[in-house]
């Protein structure tokens, strides 16, 4: 079944774990998450199944935007723990069994970079061309772009008269790539955590790093993008990256490509490039807000365009290059408070989910919490927020009019901070993330939902979890067999075949929170079927061609010829 022209990997193979470590676990009480912290856990997540770490940045950051914005690559952020910790923390997740990669943000750095500072200096700095430095034009900035987190895209600098552009926020300089020494310095970097053991990177905003020539004005966002996403020197500069570093690991990458479709896609995944194993694709994530519009409003969306997301996405890799697969991660709202329901079917809908993200094919990737049916969080105030993308955007709507009280409504529906409260390991107070007062405000439903109550009852989300990788783990043909989308058009269920040929596996899933029926006449053709999960105890089906469902109903069958 697992088809003869399919390279076998091990990051193929692999279920990964993403940990923000801001909110995972905090070891000493000043109320942030730390290396420690994460070290004091990990026998909890390798008890999952999982096999691989990803640690949003833990690197020395004056955090203005929770360590995406770095100023000193070799260093540990001062609340995090030292060097010392991380070394022990790459060499325990190994001892158990454990890969970890790391967030390389090479797209910025932070303004306190010493690069960055000594770039600001003087026009004549040796730093100086580190960063997109240009003159005014026309007594305004170089070019109309926005910032990603709102306003402008380039901060004047008084002492030396010229701006800076920075893509995110303004403490966020865009690295100049088209220097080399630029992209030396980069992969002396990645070489560096390689040597101290790493296994890989998740690479932030990587489709960026390359801008078109002469920064051209932009219509709109939309445009913009287009000349910021997979600019000209993208292949040429990660193809370099391979030769000088990448080649010469047992390592895994995958790209946050956030707008890249298509061939260019295809080109950046393909396995004869030589690029990256994986990237990250946002449409699925973009269907029920707007992005680009940047103002947290929802958006009606449709099952059939999602679904069509994820079979769209597979066909096109399909015996060329490797998919991920994610439902969330830490700049996106809870994946059960999105496509689920959070309150009466918070455990049948979260166990949908998980039938759904460990039956894809691609890797895996589960998010903090995730596995315990962790939900949005709502703050009664702005001022519980932390996230500068949503207090921004706060501002920026109800100064334009929106009321405070329909703006308060997008955040807690949409902001980055419903994935950041702490993790939820108990019932005792700030759900035992801190002895002290956490950063960010824990989401009050902590005594219910915690990894203690998940783990002592055995039909809880968690344990449904660690069975759908075992589920996975056990046959191979979930990684690499083929998938089939049915019945397309259905606007409340989600139904595929994973397999080849000789072995074939029905996923059915109802998406939606009504009973539903799922005709399939195509089932007459198997002689009958074998139930292997249900997220319902008392699933039961007369025929494999016409499936009742209730409420986020989901079965997964082996169908026999
Ligand atoms: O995110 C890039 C990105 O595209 C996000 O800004 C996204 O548009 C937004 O979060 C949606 O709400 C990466 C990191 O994942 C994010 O945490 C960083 O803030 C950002 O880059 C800058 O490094
Ligand atoms: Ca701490």
């Amino acid at each position: 079944m697992v088809k003869p022209d399919f390279k076998r990997k091990w990051w193929k193979e692999a279920v990964v774990y993403q940990i923000y470590p801001r909110s995972f676990k905090d070891s000493n009480g000043d109320g942030i998450g730390d290396l420690r912290g994460i070290l004091s856990k990990l026998d909890y997540i390798r008890s999952i199944g999982v096999d691989v770490i990803w640690l949003c940045p833990v690197y020395k950051s004056p955090n203005c935007d929770n360590g995406y914005d770095i100023s000193d690559y070799r260093a540990i952020m001062d609340e995090f723990g030292d060097i010392n910790d991380m070394k022990e923390l790459i060499t325990e997740t190994h001892n158990k069994g454990m890969k970890l990669i790391m967030d390389l943000v090479a797209n910025h750095t932070s303004d306190e970079h010493e690069w960055f500072m000594e770039s600001k200096k003087a026009k004549d700095n040796p730093y100086r061309d580190y960063y997109i430095w240009k003159p005014a034009l026309n007594g305004q900035e170089p070019n109309n772009w926005r910032s990603f987190f709102g306003g402008k895209a380039w901060k004047y600098d008084e002492d030396t008269g010229e701006y800076y552009l920075h893509l995110f926020a303004d403490k966020q300089p865009d690295l100049n790539w088209e220097n080399e020494t630029v992209r030396k310095s980069i992969y002396d970097i990645m070489t560096w955590w390689f040597e101290l053991g790493i296994d890989g990177f998740r690479m932030d905003v990587i489709n960026m790093i390359s801008k078109t020539s002469g920064l051209p004005d932009a219509d709109n966002f939309g445009e913009q993008l287009a000349y910021i996403i997979n600019g000209p020197r993208f292949h040429e500069y990660i193809q370099e990256m391979n030769r000088e570093v990448l080649d010469k690991y047992d390592c895994m990458t995958v790209g946050e490509c956030f707008g890249t479709v298509g061939e260019e896609v295809v080109n950046t995944v393909s396995e004869d490039r030589n690029e990256l194993d994986m990237i990250f694709r946002m449409e699925h994530v973009c269907l029920d807000v707007d992005l680009v519009a940047g103002n947290m409003k929802r958006l009606d969306w449709k099952l059939s365009d999602f679904k069509k997301i994820f079979a769209e996405k597979d066909y096109l890799l399909e015996g060329v290059g490797w998919n991920s697969q994610f439902l969330m991660n830490h700049d996106q709202p809870r994946a059960l408070s999105r496509f689920g329901n959070d309150k009466e079917y918070r455990v049948e809908s979260a166990k949908m989910l998980a039938t759904f993200l460990l039956t894809l094919r691609g890797t895996p990737y589960i998010y903090q919490g995730e596995e315990i049916g962790m939900t949005n969080a709502a703050f009664e105030s702005i001022e519980d927020y932390r996230d500068l993308s949503s207090i921004y955007t706060y501002n920026y709507e109800v100064s334009n009019g929106v009321s405070p009280e329909e703006m308060l409504e997008r955040i807690h529906r949409f902001s980055r901070d419903n994935a950041r409260t702490p993790m939820q390991w108990d019932a005792s107070e700030h759900g035992g993330f801190t002895e002290g007062k956490p950063w960010i405000k824990v989401n009050p439903n902590y005594k219910e939902i915690n990894t203690a109550q998940a783990e002592s009852d055995k039909d809880s989300i968690y344990h449904y979890y660690r069975d759908m990788i075992k589920l996975r783990k056990d046959n191979l043909v979930w990684v690499y067999g083929g998938f089939k989308l049915l019945a397309e058009e259905d606007e409340k269920v989600f139904a595929y075949v994973r397999g080849e040929e000789e072995e074939q596996y029905l996923v059915i899933l109802n998406f939606s929170g009504d009973e539903t029926r799922f005709i399939w006449p195509e089932g007459g053709a198997y002689r009958s079927q074998e139930l292997l999960v249900s997220n319902y105890a008392d699933h039961r089906i007369n025929s494999i061609c016409d499936i009742n469902l209730r409420p986020y109903e989901a079965g997964v069958y082996k169908l026999i010829q």
